[in-house]
């Protein structure tokens, strides 16, 4: 067995190798070009970066380091961790050692939560946790280390340090918000038996009589934890990160960016939507009474919350194994069952329409339904539920960049002068 640090130590002078070699034999090639379209449109497609942790398939979704994500939805979200950073599910010491770091570093200083009760009482929560980590800032061991000089080639094994430690108190930092910002009473300390995803759960103190919402958040705490590097919030985390600001600055940075309606947040809307059409029908409406909600909800102008993607061009995995787990293990709950009817009746309403490129349904569209039946019904806090998980896949795509020595990000801005002058 080796430990993570060792594994890292291994293979990080190959991948050094590597993209040495693809520098020297294609550094001229061309990967894309950019439109004057793209540079007014948020540089959509541009391929301007690498990033090997996971990749997203227009026809397939999310690929985790070479693995399909459905192919390995039952590990941890310690073991999908771990598998970002190295390429490698860990054997079972490997986990073992990455459990008990986290464990070891699960504790989160007490003057957190000093800060979090004297937040207004109507911040969002991703307000909350974002500052959370912003506060912890001084733990940093990588500002520290590079105060004292720490050498270039050393910088990923203090980022992966703080990376671990970060990681490690999400969960605590994700339950401590929740529980103060609902008013739900003194915080529950860690359970040390517990793993990451099952402790998050518990930490939370939501009646979980059949382990159920443990077994929930493993399964939320894994399908989340990365989508590629140009997303809004691992690129403007990373880009901070290339600053040399270390991983408090930087996780924070992206976690503010997943705050936004059209990336992270977009997952509360998606049981809003579910909720009116359950309001509207006084319960699980038929199908053809689903159409005409869908119809005249598109002609009144309103998109279809949870359907459609920047990218995915196919039922996105994420929504493929959240439908799953509910079809095993909550059918016949009316707001689940709404979620799995639109299913079966919106991708042909938008086809029919052709408007969206994509007439599939996305992450969202299913995982604010499973919480809502095991009790967690705040849907403000959806979003930092997505960010426990996300930080593990900023994390590890800062620990590459700093070990491949990816320089600052520095991308150049034109005017529309130019534009006219010169394209
Ligand atoms: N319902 C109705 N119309 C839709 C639609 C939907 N679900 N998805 C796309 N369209 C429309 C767009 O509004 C656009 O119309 P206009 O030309 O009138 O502006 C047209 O189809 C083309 O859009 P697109 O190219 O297919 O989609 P975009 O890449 O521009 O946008 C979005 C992708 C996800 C923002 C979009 O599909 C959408 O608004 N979906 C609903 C909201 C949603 O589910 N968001 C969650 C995204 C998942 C995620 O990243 N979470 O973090």
């Amino acid at each position: 067995m080796s430990t993570l640090l060792e594994t890292l130590s291994k293979k990080i002078p190959d991948w050094r190798y590597e993209a040495k070699q693809l520098l020297d034999e294609k550094g001229d090639k061309i990967v894309s070009n950019v439109t004057v379209a793209q540079a007014y449109g948020g540089m959509r497609g541009v391929k301007g970066l690498v990033c090997d942790t996971s990749a997203v398939s227009p026809d397939s979704g999310l690929i985790i380091r070479g693995r399909p994500l459905l192919e390995i939805t039952d590990i941890l979200p310690e073991e999908v961790f771990y598998l970002l950073l190295t390429g490698d599910i860990p054997d079972k010491g490997a986990l073992k050692e990455l459990q008990s770091q986290l464990s070891d570093h699960a504790e989160v200083p007490k003057y957190v939560w000093d800060v979090l009760r004297a937040m207004p009482k109507d911040s969002h929560p991703m307000a909350m946790f974002d500052t959370a980590i912003l506060v912890m800032e001084k733990e940093s061991v990588f500002r520290k280390q590079y105060d004292e000089g720490l050498k270039k080639q050393d910088y990923w094994k203090a980022i992966l340090e703080d990376g671990i430690r970060l990681v490690a108190k999400l969960p605590a930092v994700g339950a401590g918000v929740y529980r103060i910002r609902f008013d739900k009473g003194e915080l529950i300390s860690s359970d040390k038996n517990l793993d990451w995803g099952a402790n998050f759960a518990h930490m939370l103190g939501i009646d979980d009589p059949d382990g159920m919402l443990k077994k929930l958040m493993r399964l939320y705490l894994m399908l989340h934890c990365d989508h590629e590097g140009g997303n809004v919030s691992a690129f403007s985390g990373l880009t901070v990160a290339s600053a040399l600001s270390d991983p408090y600055y930087a996780v924070s940075a992206g976690l503010n960016g997943l705050a936004g309606p059209l990336h992270g947040l977009a997952n509360q809307e998606c049981l809003k939507f579910v909720l009116e059409i359950e309001n509207h029908f006084g319960g699980s409406p038929s199908q053809d009474e689903l159409r005409k909600f869908v119809w005249d909800r598109l002609n009144s102008g309103r998109v279809i919350p949870g359907y459609g993607h920047a990218v995915l061009r196919c039922p996105d995995p994420r929504f493929t194994a959240f439908i799953e787990f509910g079809r095993k293990h909550i059918k016949g709950d009316p707001v689940f069952d709404i979620v799995s009817d639109l299913f079966d009746v919106v991708p042909d309403v938008l086809k029919e329409q052709g408007k969206a490129k994509n007439p599939w349904p996305n992450v969202d569209a299913a995982s604010g339904s499973l919480l809502y039946h095991f009790g967690m019904t705040e849907f403000s806090f959806y979003t930092v539920l997505f960010s426990i998980s996300r930080a593990m896949g900023m994390v590890s795509q800062m620990v590459i960049n700093r070990a491949l020595g990816i320089p600052l990000t520095r991308p150049k801005s034109i005017t529309a002068k130019w534009i006219k002058d010169n394209a």
